[in-house]
């Protein structure tokens, strides 16, 4: 966890090196959509991802779990249009995105961009074209800086089709800005990770931060063997919130977009004796238990990367807390075949 402002520097350099032929590759195509896809922690990356590409590019974007992919083909792909996958799978190995790239190829959907940190995995060799970060390669079965990393690579495609040279910069501003909030990150995330007075955890986030949200309740889950959800923060008013007690803990992370909204589902959700844990960056406004501020003023979707420490340091903490093993959930292992 702690030694990813160092990958993001690497990853970022690599993927930008390679910017022309990256440009070259999604030019030639012209896509009418692209699908986002992976598996568990690279599905959530898909949903963060789906979102900043469709923004920024204005080219319809959604994010799919593999195995819809080839399970519901006639509801995933569009009829007569040019589709690209990109594939997101730290092992390049997980059954489902391999099936799901083979299908694709084989009935001729789509052309397949992989993203994946094993440059011999099946997923490499199948893609038309693999960006491979080995630097982000893990030992531990729980996926944290290769998270942020693929996220991190899909925002700069995003930024290289989008031409976007102002939202390039702002990724390239990530590392020094989450060391600049490093300890008290740590420190916000332990305090609240071994406060036994909480004992649920929900986590909500709009539009791509759902992808992030979806993110953090799995970290949770698979550190500490502990049930917990994530929810779009208007959708959690819609019946969710009616198991909200003193004992949870929502985690918000902040969409500076719906300001106002996410302002009033902070206070109803304290109306009824929840706690509320904001991050995000100007947050004088939000009336929340705890506020992690991000202090860079980076828009939303440059801001995603640096909300992911908290996110997992706080689930290692209540891990410790719980006197279990990071690295190794239960019922998990690090390539999931079916
Ligand atoms: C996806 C995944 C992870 C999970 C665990 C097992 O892996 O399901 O979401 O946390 O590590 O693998 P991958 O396709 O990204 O390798």
């Amino acid at each position: 966890i702690n030694k990813q402002p160092e990958t993001w520097k690497k990853t970022y350099q690599q993927v930008l090196e390679n910017r022309e032929e990256i440009s070259a590759k999604i030019e030639a195509l012209q896509p009418d959509e692209v699908i986002f896809t992976g598996c568990g922690t690279s599905y959530y990356i898909s949903i963060s991802a789906a979102y900043t590409f469709g923004e920024l590019t204005g080219i319809s974007s959604k994010p799919i779990p593999s195995s819809e992919i080839f399970l519901a083909p006639k509801a995933v792909f569009p009829k007569n249009k040019k589709v690209l996958v990109i594939a997101f799978s730290r092992s390049g190995n997980t059954s489902e995105v391999v099936k799901a790239v083979d299908y694709v190829q084989e009935h001729n959907l789509a052309e397949c961009i992989s993203i994946t940190a094993y440059p011999e995995s099946d997923l490499a060799k199948l893609s038309n074209y693999t960006i491979v970060l080995p630097h982000v390669q893990e030992k531990s079965v729980v996926m944290t800086g290769s998270f942020t990393n693929l996220l991190l690579t899909s925002q700069i495609i995003a930024g290289i089709v989008a031409n976007n040279e102002a939202f390039l910069k702002e990724l390239n501003q990530i590392p020094q800005s989450a060391t600049a909030i490093w300890k008290e990150t740590e420190e916000l995330a332990k305090k609240v990770g071994e406060n036994p007075a909480y004992q649920s955890f929900i986590y909500l986030g709009l539009g791509g931060h759902f992808g992030l949200a979806s993110e953090g309740m799995l970290k949770m889950k698979e550190m500490t063997q502990v049930s917990c959800e994530a929810y779009n923060p208007l959708e959690f008013r819609h019946g969710p919130i009616s198991v909200v007690t003193e004992e949870y803990m929502i985690i918000h992370l902040a969409n500076n977009t719906i300001r106002k909204y996410e302002q009033d589902i902070v206070k109803d959700i304290q109306d009824v004796k929840g706690k509320v844990l904001t991050i995000g960056h100007d947050l004088d406004g939000y009336r929340s238990d705890e506020k992690l501020n991000l202090k860079a003023s980076l828009s939303d979707h440059a801001s995603s990367v640096l909300m992911l420490p908290f996110l997992q340091l706080c689930a290692y903490y209540r891990n410790k807390l719980l006197n279990l093993d990071p690295d190794k959930p239960r019922n998990l292992n690090q390539v999931v075949v079916l």
